[in-house]
C-alpha cells in the first residue's frame, strides 16, 4: 500500500513512522520518501491497522 503522510517532515518523523509500522508487523517492508511525504508499505497487516498505528504515533496518513 502507498500512503500519504503529510506531517512527516524530517528524519525523526521517518524513523517514527518506520517504527510504528514495524511494531505492527515486524516483517513489513517500509520505504519512506520524505520529499513526497509518502510511504510504500509491503505488509500482511490490514490497511486500517497501519493507518491506526500511524495515527496513534501522531502521523495521520491517507491511502494514495
Ligand atoms: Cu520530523
Amino acid at each position: 500500500m502507498k500512503l500519504n503522510v503529510p506531517d512527516m517532515t524530517c528524519g525523526h518523523c521517518k524513523a517514527a513512522v518506520e517504527k510504528a509500522i514495524i511494531e505492527l508487523d515486524s516483517t513489513a517492508d517500509v520505504r519512506v520518501d520524505l520529499p513526497s511525504r509518502t510511504v510504500e508499505v509491503t505488509t500482511t497487516a490490514a490497511e486500517g491497522a497501519v493507518l491506526n498505528a500511524l495515527k496513534a504515533e501522531g502521523y495521520p496518513a491517507t491511502p494514495v
